[in-house]
């Protein structure tokens, strides 16, 4: 287990960012219920400015390798849960395998692009239909997990089961529920929420909640 509770002090001085108040509970958001999925035609893709475009069946993701990680979780309404624990495939390690970046020790470099990595943003999107979007930067972070467990179990549906992003370091609309698709951007662009008025950037500490 990676503890990663404590990448706040990158950002500020308090692990509670400014304007949000803890709680235990695990609410669930979503903007329009939870989608069936179905593990015999799911895919997932990795495409848009890279080297070698990806896709995944659920028998195929489950066999990438995975971490388990203890992280604090960030709602942009205010609250906020500690401790969750993920499981799951770090962006980086996608990022490498598609070719955005050379090697996936050196994560947080983004001097270390390959030719075709002209990537500066990315697009997420789930079943549901959501978007969201983040600089490449932020992405390129071992705590960004595609997970697909919580608290040694499966993740629950309503979590974004069976996968779904997780942002330690930005507000949590940024990991997008029942994701099934990264595009790999050029230019910036906007999400679902980006596009309603929150911030591209969203750091929590910073308090980057509109745009
Ligand atoms: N696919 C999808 N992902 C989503 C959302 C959504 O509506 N659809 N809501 C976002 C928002 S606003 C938040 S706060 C978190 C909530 O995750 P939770 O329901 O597990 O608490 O998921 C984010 N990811
Ligand atoms: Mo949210």
């Amino acid at each position: 287990m990676k503890d990663v509770t404590d990448l706040y002090r990158e950002f500020g001085e308090e692990r509670l960012p400014p304007g949000q108040r803890e709680t235990s509970e695990f609410p669930v958001l979503s903007k329009s219920g939870t989608p069936d999925w179905d593990p015999d035609t799911w895919e997932f893709t990795v495409t848009g400015a890279v080297e070698t475009e990806l896709a995944f069946s659920w028998e195929e993701f489950r066999d990438l390798p995975s971490e388990t990680h203890r992280q604090d979780f960030h709602c942009v309404t205010g609250w906020s849960k500690f401790d969750c624990e993920f499981t799951g495939v770090p962006f980086p390690e996608l990022a490498e395998r598609a070719g955005v970046v050379d090697d996936v020790d050196e994560r947080r470099s983004s001097g270390n692009r390959t030719e075709s990595g002209q990537a500066v943003h990315v697009m997420f999107s789930g079943l549901d239909g959501y978007t969201t979007d983040l600089p490449l930067e932020d992405c390129l972070r071992e705590e960004v997990l595609l997970a697909w467990g919580y608290d040694g179990e499966s993740l629950p549906a309503d979590h974004g089961g069976p996968l779904r992003v997780v942002t330690p370091h930005r507000y949590a609309y940024k990991g997008a529920k029942w994701v099934d698709g990264i595009e790999f951007l050029t230019e910036p662009d906007r999400g679902y929420w980006e596009k309603r008025g929150y911030s591209q950037t969203a750091d929590p500490w910073r308090e980057e909640r509109y745009s």
